[in-house]
C-alpha cells in the first residue's frame, strides 16, 4: 500500500487533538464522561503515544501510578480523579480500608496487565543518555517491587504463572473464558431476584454507562451486577491477597496477563542492564519460570493456548484473541508462532474484513458489537503487530497496521470496531486508540 502522507498527517493531528481533549486535571484520561479516572494499561498505552511528542506528560502518566503504589508493591488499576464530582467511585472501592493502601490517593484494590516496563522503555528511548539513566533510576526500585509483588502474592501454586482474581484485572472484562467462569460462580440472591423479576431491563435503562454508549455494546446488566458482587467479596477482605485466595471469587492464570508479563520482564531486564543494577536472583528465577510455564497453557487437541482455572486445574477452552498473544510474549517456538499465524490467516478463525476480532465469528460467544466478545481493539492489534514482526511475519503485521489505520481514518478514534463491517462501537475519542495510532504512524 502506498502511504497517503497528507491524510496520515491529518490523522496524526486528529489523534493528538483527542489526547489533548481528554486531559482532565493534568492527566490524559481514557475518555471524557465514561472513564474520568486514570487506568493502568490505558495510561501505559497513552504514554507510548505521547512519548513521540510530549515526553514530560508521558512520564507523568506513568509516575502517577508509582506514587499510588501500595506498601506491598501492588499497583492498583485505577487512580480515582480527586475532583469532588467523582467522589461516588472512590466510595465504591474504599481503598483506605486496606492498611497497605496509599492513604492520600484513592485507588482501586486490584491490578491490570503490567505494561509499565514497556512504556518506561519506550519513553526512555526518546531521552538522551543521561536523562534516560536518570529516568530509569528514578523508577527502577518501585518497578522491581511491583514485579516482585506479582510473584509473591499472585503465584500461590509457585508455578511461575500469575493468578487473577477478577475479570477487570485482565483488561478484557467480558472475554468468554472469564464469562464462562462467571456463569459457574453462584450468583448472589439479590441478583437472582432481579433476574427472576425480570427487572434487569429497568437496570439497562438507568445504567451510568448508558449515558455515553449503547449499553448493548457493553457487559450486560446482570454480568455487571455480578462483577460488582465479586468486587464486594474482595473488598470485604480488605483487599488482602491471602484471605481473598482462601476463597476467591475467581482464580485464573490468565493468558493475556501472563504473556504481557513475560514481555514486561524482558523490558525490566533491559532496564536493569542499562543502569547496571542487577535484579534480585529470586526474582530472576521467577521471571524465567514464567517463560517455561507458558507451555503448560498449550492445548494439543485444539492447537491453541488458553487460560487455566487454578482451582479445577482445567484450561478454559473458550476461544478468544488471548490465544494469539503468546506471539507477543516472544518466547514461544517458531512452530507455535506459525500455528498462531495460521489462526490469524484462517477464515474459520480470526481472518475477518476488519481484524483482529476479540472473539472469532465461528465461536458461539461471538457478538460483533459487544465489547470483548467480538469487536476488534486497537491495543490488541498493536500488541499482535509487534509480536508478528518479531517472528518475521512482516506481511501480516503490515496488513493489520494498514487496516487498523484505515478503521480510524474512516470512523474516528473509537473504543472498538465491528470486525465484520469496521463500524465503530463503544465510546468515541478513546485515548489508547488515538495514542497507538500516533505510535503506528510515527514508526
Ligand atoms: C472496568 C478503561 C477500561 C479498560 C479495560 C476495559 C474497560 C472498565 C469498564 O475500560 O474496563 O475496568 O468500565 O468496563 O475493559 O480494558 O482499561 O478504558
Amino acid at each position: 500500500m502506498v502511504a497517503d502522507i497528507s491524510s496520515d498527517k491529518l490523522l496524526l493531528d486528529k489523534a493528538k487533538q483527542v489526547l489533548k481533549d481528554n486531559m482532565l486535571n493534568g492527566i490524559v484520561i481514557p475518555a471524557q464522561g465514561l472513564y474520568p479516572h486514570q487506568v493502568l494499561w490505558d495510561s501505559c498505552f497513552i504514554s507510548i503515544g505521547l512519548s513521540h511528542y510530549n515526553v514530560k506528560q508521558a512520564q507523568k502518566q506513568i509516575r502517577e501510578f508509582f506514587n499510588a503504589q501500595w506498601k506491598n508493591g501492588m499497583i492498583p488499576h485505577i487512580i480515582f480523579n480527586p475532583l469532588p464530582r467523582y467522589w461516588y467511585d472512590r466510595r465504591i472501592w474504599r481503598s483506605w480500608i486496606s492498611p497497605l493502601a496509599n492513604k492520600s490517593i484513592a485507588t482501586s484494590g486490584m491490578t491490570q496487565p503490567p505494561m509499565f516496563a514497556e512504556a518506561i522503555t519506550k519513553i526512555g528511548s526518546k531521552l538522551n543518555g543521561s536523562e534516560r539513566l536518570e529516568w530509569y533510576n528514578s523508577i527502577y526500585d518501585q518497578l522491581v517491587n511491583y514485579h516482585t509483588w506479582l510473584y509473591k502474592e499472585r503465584d500461590p501454586k509457585d508455578r511461575g504463572l500469575i493468578t487473577l482474581i477478577h475479570p477487570w484485572e485482565t483488561g478484557l472484562d467480558n472475554t468468554p473464558p472469564w464469562l464462562e467462569s462467571l456463569r459457574h460462580r453462584h450468583a448472589p440472591w439479590w441478583v437472582n431476584v432481579i433476574v427472576w423479576l425480570k427487572i434487569d431491563k429497568i437496570a439497562d435503562r438507568i445504567r451510568f454507562d448508558g449515558k455515553y454508549v449503547d449499553y448493548n455494546q457493553r457487559s450486560s446488566s446482570v454480568e455487571a451486577l455480578r462483577l460488582y458482587d465479586a468486587l464486594r467479596h474482595i473488598r470485604a477482605k480488605k483487599y488482602d491477597t491471602s484471605s481473598i485466595l482462601n476463597k476467591p471469587p475467581f482464580a485464573i492464570e490468565d493468558l493475556t496477563f501472563n504473556c504481557l508479563l513475560i514481555r514486561a520482564n524482558q523490558y525490566l531486564k533491559q532496564i536493569s542492564k542499562e543502569i547496571k543494577r542487577p535484579l534480585p536472583n529470586e526474582l530472576l528465577t521467577k521471571m524465567n519460570s514464567t517463560e517455561m510455564a507458558l507451555e503448560e497453557l498449550w492445548d494439543n487437541q485444539e492447537g491453541m493456548y488458553f487460560s487455566r482455572n487454578i482451582i479445577t486445574g482445567n484450561l478454559l477452552k473458550q476461544v478468544s484473541v488471548s490465544s494469539l498473544l503468546p506471539i507477543y510474549s516472544g518466547v514461544i517456538s517458531k512452530e507455535r508462532a506459525a500455528k498462531i499465524v495460521s489462526l490469524i490467516n484462517s477464515n474459520e478463525h480470526f481472518d475477518v474484513p476488519f481484524p483482529i476480532p476479540s472473539v472469532p465469528p465461528s465461536s458461539s460467544w461471538f457478538k460483533p458489537m459487544r465489547y470483548w466478545q467480538g469487536p476488534s481493539w486497537v491495543n490488541i492489534n498493536w500488541l499482535l503487530i509487534d509480536g508478528l514482526k518479531r517472528y518475521g511475519y512482516v506481511k501480516e503485521a503490515c496488513k493489520i497496521t494498514d487496516i487498523t489505520i484505515q478503521m480510524t481514518k474512516n470512523n474516528g478514534f473509537y473504543e472498538y470496531y465491528n470486525p465484520l463491517t469496521g463500524e465503530p462501537a463503544g465510546v468515541s475519542n478513546f485515548s489508547w486508540t488515538a495514542a497507538l495510532i500516533v505510535d503506528l504512524l510515527m514508526n
